[in-house]
């Protein structure tokens, strides 16, 4: 038998370095639109390296963290299609290791964001073990540069900072909507986000209570960087602006103990693993 070469690694044999702080090979501004249409078979073939469920690994680093990023979805394909157009290029080009999870609220009962969030948590902890960081994003919005490092830190992180719709400006100082990121500790020590907001509006504001109630302080990118385009659309059906958001928003530091991750109560109805992101839809019941 010839001699093995003793330079060569094995298959089994070496785990890429760490992956460096900054991602070489980032592009910086983008260039986003909304008038192709997108149909998933282009979104699938132009990303051959992401794995079925939407699960991602760099071939060439190891990653510090595996990021869980959680959709709160109903009805949206159509923006669904361009989010993940966008943002699997910009996460892998980031060097995350990461899964895609979009959670899909069953049924025509008033949407619940924050619950969907909390199930998106549990849920993918259920999926792997490993994920570590958790990115809320919502299902349309879309970064206009690859600089914002879809990562945690050591604070709860604000994303999107500088909305189109917003003249790019933040829209007040306690703002923590759209798209943010907790690691799991973090999420965990603020139990984490209430179940009870249902409808629009103020489970973003209850969220930002929660961390600073527990003495954490928001991190945010620079507002340069941190900008984002938001795919135009209509008032969703079943999403009226809630009208006790404003009392709610008082009393979180009392309904915060009882009303969480802790108390999250829903039933899965169906996991099913697409080539670009993981389905999971669930009934979360109706509002009281
Ligand atoms: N979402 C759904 N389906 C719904 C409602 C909400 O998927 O039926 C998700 C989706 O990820 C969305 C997020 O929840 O991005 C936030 O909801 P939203 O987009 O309705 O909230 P936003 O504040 O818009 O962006 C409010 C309505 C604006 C109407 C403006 C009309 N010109």
């Amino acid at each position: 038998l010839p001699e093995v070469p003793s330079a060569q690694p094995g298959p089994t044999a070496s785990v890429p370095p760490p992956c460096p702080d900054l991602p070489p090979g980032l592009v910086g501004r983008l260039l986003i639109e909304f008038t192709s249409p997108m149909p998933l078979e282009r979104v699938q073939r132009e990303n051959p390296g992401v794995l079925l469920g939407g699960r991602y690994t760099p071939p060439d680093c190891t990653p510090a963290q595996t990021v869980a990023v959680i959709i709160p979805f109903r009805h949206r394909e159509h923006h669904l299609r361009y989010w993940l157009h966008y943002l699997h290029p910009i996460l892998r080009r980031q060097r995350l290791r990461y899964g895609v999870y979009v959670i899909n609220q069953h049924g025509e009962d008033t949407f619940n964001r924050a619950k969907l969030l909390n199930v998106g948590f549990l849920e993918a902890l259920k999926e792997d073990a490993a994920y570590d960081c958790f990115i809320f994003s919502d299902v349309d919005l879309i970064p206009m540069d690859d600089r914002n490092l879809y990562r945690c830190g050591d604070q709860p992180r604000h994303f999107a900072i500088a909305m189109d719709k917003f003249g790019f400006r933040l829209p007040y100082a306690g703002y923590f909507g759209g798209v943010s990121g907790l690691s799991k500790a973090q999420f965990l020590r603020i139990n984490g986000f209430p179940n009870e907001y249902w409808g629009w509006g103020g489970e973003d504001d209850d969220i930002f209570n929660r961390i600073s109630l527990t003495g954490m302080k928001i991190s945010r990118p620079d507002i340069r960087i941190g900008r984002y385009r938001m795919i135009k659309h209509d008032r969703d059906k079943h999403n009226e602006p809630n009208p006790q958001r404003f009392t709610k928003i008082q009393n979180t530091k009392l309904t915060m103990k009882r009303d969480g991750i802790g108390s999250v109560r829903y039933q899965v109805l169906e996991v099913s693993r697409q080539p670009l992101f993981t389905n999971i839809t669930v009934d979360i019941g109706r509002p009281p």
